[in-house]
């Protein structure tokens, strides 16, 4: 039986939405406090995902207001759907703006620009009848559905508050969908966190009554052993040969008690089926699934060197909150991406950062910087208050680790100028159950992180320094992103010639 891999998008990838026109399924991801914003997935068999594009490109789209924003806000949850010949996205920008719909006719882009909706709360939905009357359900907390205008952004009825799940916290993520002679209703409930769950209910029209299923909730790995956790937020998807899917985030916790997730909340893809009263049975979530019938279409490996050779930054490049003209160049010194700092430390909003989700639980990052007089490096950030550096400038190279209100230099040593090779390893830890001999110093993970000047490999090479990775985890950092990996200036003007990223054999 063919299987394939959960998560099938990895790495900070929560809140996915799905659709499918003909053979072709298109997702998108919320993405925070990142430009740019909302990336938008392609693929031909719901297993193998190639990133096309982001749905929020131009800084006129994505205002995220300095001071103001910050970490885990900006772009909430997204809802894409094709409808009239165009592709939809309707979303929540909860630093500048609230609620608003783009359209596109190709999803590589361009997207419009938004048009706002006066309308509160998150999580907003879009559902068509066939007579084009078109329904916006969305949270305030509390399931709502307001009937719209969706190319004038305008409310034209409601909002008619409908059903709120089975009473479990956070009713969140509506997503409407006409079945048969049914409108289905499908729900998050419990908070994105362990206790995360799917529920649904159904009725004739998207004015109700409503009424949920028995089984509810439908999908929940709440206090089960299972390695993916916190699943929900969901999104359904049928296939062209008429079988059913749902798309939805999950998590996978590593190291001692509580678990420390430090991907993210990630795309995970499970099978649903109905049963005879026209119910929703979905399939827990396995990391290894059964899979999707019909062709299969690998999509090319991401390269794992950019060379920074090409015209434009590649899509999986993000940036916190703004990548400002003159803040980064691909021209200055051709064949390299030059960084000039707009900020003087990454502790604060308004710096200059270029970066990549981390996508595996071990993996290697590695650069080679030629600082001149700035000062930059590589960064492994959660948030402005979370993060570790290996930095570059003044003569020397050092390590940096910024944990809440602690900023430390862990390690420091002079060289030479020109370009350096940064090297970081992220490396699982095999815990160890305590014991009184190990009290205090036993790994409880979940990983290591390694900080190098040069290649790793070479012989009797030894790390500046070694920091355990749970500081640089959700349970500690808080908020709704996972790890970034990336490249930054902080005094200056520096320049990258290559970033290199492959996941490492695990431990
Ligand atoms: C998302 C909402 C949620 O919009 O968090 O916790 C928000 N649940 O559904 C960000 O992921």
């Amino acid at each position: 039986m063919r299987t394939y891999d959960n998560p099938v998008i990895s790495g900070f990838h929560p809140d996915p939405s799905v659709c499918r026109v003909g053979d072709d399924y298109y997702l998108v991801c919320s993405s925070f406090e990142y430009f740019p914003g909302l990336p938008v997935f392609h693929s031909k068999d719901l297993v193998h995902w190639r990133q096309i594009g982001n749905v929020l490109d131009r800084p006129g789209q994505l205002p995220l207001p300095l001071p103001g924003s910050m970490a885990s806000r900006g772009l909430y949850a997204p809802t894409i759907r094709h409808h009239d010949g165009l592709f939809w996205v309707i979303n929540t920008n909860v630093s500048g703006g609230g609620n608003y719909i783009v359209t596109a006719e190709n999803p590589e882009g361009p997207w419009s620009d938004p048009v706002w909706i006066d309308l509160p709360g998150i999580d907003p939905d879009l559902a068509w009848e066939e007579d084009g009357t078109c329904w916006c359900a969305f949270t305030v907390p509390g399931i709502h559905i307001v009937r719209i205008d969706p190319v004038k952004g305008e409310v034209l009825e409601g909002p008619f508050p409908t059903w709120s799940g089975t009473g479990l916290k956070w009713p969140e993520a509506p997503h409407l969908y006409r079945i048969g002679d049914w409108w289905y209703l499908l729900i998050a409930e419990g908070g994105t966190e362990r206790g995360h769950a799917v529920s649904v209910a159904r009725a004739r029209s998207p004015r109700g009554p409503w009424e949920g299923a028995p089984a509810n909730p439908v999908l929940s790995h709440s206090g089960t052993d299972r390695p993916v956790q916190s699943t929900g937020h969901a999104d359904l998807v049928t296939a062209p040969d008429g079988t059913w899917w749902m798309v939805l985030l999950g998590t996978r916790p590593r190291g001692y008690t509580p678990g420390f997730q430090v991907l993210g909340r990630e795309t995970f893809l499970t099978s649903v089926e109905w049963d005879g009263n026209g119910w929703p049975v979905v399939a827990p979530v396995h990391e290894r699934h059964p899979a999707p019938a019909g062709a299969w279409h690998p999509v090319p490996a991401l390269p794992a060197r950019d060379d920074f050779d090409a015209p434009v930054l590649a899509p999986l490049w993000i940036s916190p909150y703004a990548r400002p003209d003159g803040s980064w160049s691909l021209t200055d010194r051709t064949g390299w991406l030059t960084l000039t700092a707009t900020g003087p430390t990454l502790d604060r909003p308004g710096h200059t950062f270029v970066g990549r989700r981390q996508q595996h639980h071990d993996c290697r990052a590695a650069a080679l910087l030629d600082p001149g007089t700035g000062r930059g490096g590589l960064s492994v950030r959660m948030d402005e208050a979370h993060h570790y550096d290996l930095e570059a400038g003044e003569g020397e190279i050092r390590v940096v680790a910024r944990i809440g209100p602690l900023r430390q230099t862990v390690a420091r040593r002079p060289v030479p100028p020109g370009p350096l090779t940064l090297t970081v390893t992220v490396r699982t830890t095999e815990i160890v159950p305590p014991s009184p001999e190990l009290a205090g110093i036993e790994p409880l993970g979940p990983d290591t992180i390694a900080f190098w000047l040069g290649d790793p490999d070479a012989p009797d090479a030894q790390p500046l320094a070694e920091l355990e990775g749970r500081y640089l985890s959700t349970e500690v950092a808080t908020g709704f992103t996972g790890r970034v990996i990336g490249m930054y200036a902080t005094d200056g003007t520096v320049a990258f010639d290559w970033f290199h990223y492959v996941p490492a054999p695990s431990a």
